[in-house]
């Protein structure tokens, strides 16, 4: 049976709630204990409470260091009360049993972040006893409520108001995530030691800290990873910003899948590249279509048109509101999306996606709010036995850097289709190349293992449409195949980052067939 929770020890240094917490637990008959400022808080908000040191009969010592490292606090969380070895020594030492553990720890993460901070300093930060009796209290979580945040103040006050004690369920979850911010924050201290040792890792570290160190939380288990045999949740990252495709607001349809997540986000990445009004399809985490056009409506309707075979069933990424003209576009007989992401919809735009029952029951429509650039923040992704991270591909390229390479020159129109499709190569996983015709994409060749493979599947694709077309490659040329190939289908121009052994006779061939050619300097590959 879940144990009445009679007594209830508190020691946090984010006093966010603690009064209100502190003041209803007290009503509700819990004796209170504290360590010396929450104790202090507690009081000023009138609440009784006993000092922890009165307890046990230790003061506070040592700037602090040692104030709740105590057989007395210890033995009170850590005791079963179905042995009675244990209750028969809590009884000699004159221990009592805590039900209630609500202890948040000193802010190190938040003091290494501010300028200027001495080592000495960062080390009184690192909190010893706080930790220690979140752990005793998670690991004697049969019959200790372990609270460490005020977000779970709530919880815990109405299970108490309606029984006098909470459930196991909720003591193990709360047990689970207590391990889980003591892990994170012992990861952050180890995050800092490996930066004072100098050297690449400490570099990583510069570039890094804020989102690796902080502690993702699970926010939802979905119903299976890739393939239904895989198990798989949804992780978030707290700080993440309120424009995050994890912040989403869901308007309609049925719970997200993992595959639903990883392509959104792609589309999200796209559409963040693409100039506004722009809309992306992707398909299997590349783009199928994309398209930048004067109204929304329009960019729909080319971006669709880029592969409508392989559009049916895909997840659209837009920079720019979803309005009337883009949702009839999307909701003619013969089309169907999983999902979509967008900085919101019209209300008609509403309407039109949802008017059809199975629209209706299944379109995933999410909303964040405004389509912000990307900030180059790290991707992590694991690998046997540990894990990559490396800034996100999402900065603009710098223009200036570009060079044009061959005798003839792009025209002004030939160079903002290539900067558009340029934008649009670096979605496509490697090897890609993309095709582009007035700001669509008409032709893409994704993910194979040679170039001039991706080059052929790009030319079938567009059909008629890679006549007058121009070509993005998103990385070099390693031999001239490629470009003659191109050529013969009717593409105009061509832009690559160049780099190759085989640049010279690359642009040779585009210099005998008249092609203009860019170089960036900048490889996108996507892996
Ligand atoms: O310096 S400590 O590592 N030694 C301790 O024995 C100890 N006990 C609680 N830090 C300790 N704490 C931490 O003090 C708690 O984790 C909490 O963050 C803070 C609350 O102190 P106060 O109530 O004085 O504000």
């Amino acid at each position: 049976a879940s144990p009445k929770i009679e007594r209830a020890l508190l020691s946090v240094s984010d006093k966010t709630g603690l009064e209100a917490f502190g003041k209803r637990l007290a009503e509700l008959g819990v004796e209170l204990f504290s360590t010396g400022g929450t104790r202090r808080c507690l009081e000023q908000a009138g609440v009784a409470v006993r000092d922890v040191a009165d307890y046990t009969g230790y003061p506070e010592m040592m700037d602090g260091r040692v104030k709740t490292l105590h057989p007395r606090v210890h033995g009170g969380l850590l005791g079963r009360r179905d042995q009675a070895g244990d209750m028969a020594s809590a009884e000699e030492h004159g221990i009592v049993p805590f039900e209630l553990v609500v202890v948040n720890l000193y802010p190190f993460e938040e003091t290494i972040a501010r300028e200027g901070v001495t080592v000495a300093e960062a080390i009184e930060q690192i909190d010893i006893g706080g930790p220690s009796m979140v752990r005793s209290s998670a690991k004697n979580h049969a019959f200790v409520t372990v609270a460490g945040k005020a977000s779970q103040y709530d919880e815990i006050l109405q299970q108490i108001e309606s029984s006098g004690a909470t459930t196991p369920e909720l003591r193990r979850r709360l047990a689970g995530e207590a391990f889980a911010q003591t892990a994170a924050y012992d990861t952050a201290i180890a995050a800092y030691f490996a930066g004072l040792e100098g050297g690449e890792g400490a570099d990583a570290d510069a570039v890094f800290p804020p989102r690796l160190t902080s502690d993702m939380r699970r926010k939802a288990t979905l119903r299976y990873g890739e393939n239904p045999h895989q198990a798989a949740s949804l992780y978030v990252d707290p700080q993440a910003g309120p424009h995050a495709l994890v912040n989403a607001e869901i308007l309609n349809g049925k719970e997200l899948s993992y595959n639903n997540l990883l392509d959104l986000d792609a589309a999200l990445a796209c559409a963040r590249s693409l100039p506004a009004p722009g809309v992306a399809v992707l398909k299997h985490n590349n783009p199928c279509g994309a398209a930048t056009a004067t109204t929304v409506g329009e960019a729909t309707e080319r971006a669709w048109a880029g592969d409508p075979v392989s559009a049916f069933g895909s997840i659209l990424g837009f920079n720019a509101e979803v309005d009337a003209a883009a949702a009839e576009c999307l909701a003619e007989p013969g089309k169907f999306v999983e999902a979509i992401v967008a900085p919101g919809y019209s209300a008609e735009a509403l309407e039109i996606l949802t008017t059809k029952p199975k629209w209706k029951a299944n379109v995933r429509l999410l909303q964040v709010g405004a389509v912000e650039p990307g900030d180059g923040a790290p991707l992590v992704r694991t690998i046997d036995g540990g894990c990559l991270v490396q800034q996100a591909d999402d900065q603009p390229d710098p223009e200036a850097e570009w060079r044009v390479v061959t005798d003839t020159k792009p025209t002004d129109e030939q160079l903002a289709e290539l900067r558009f499709a340029w934008a649009a190569c670096r979605h496509v996983k490697s090897n890609a190349i993309v095709l582009s015709s007035n700001g669509a994409l008409v032709g893409v060749g994704a993910g194979q293992m040679s170039r001039v493979d991706s080059v052929e599947i790009a030319i079938r694709k567009a059909g008629d449409r890679s006549t007058g077309s121009v070509l993005a490659s998103d990385a070099f040329f390693p031999f001239d195949d490629g470009v003659r190939t191109a050529h013969a289908a009717g593409v105009t121009a061509i832009i690559q980052p160049g780099g190759s052994r085989g640049d010279e006779s690359v642009i040779a061939a585009c210099n005998e067939l008249g092609v203009p050619m860019v170089f960036t300097g900048r490889r996108h590959f996507r892996h």
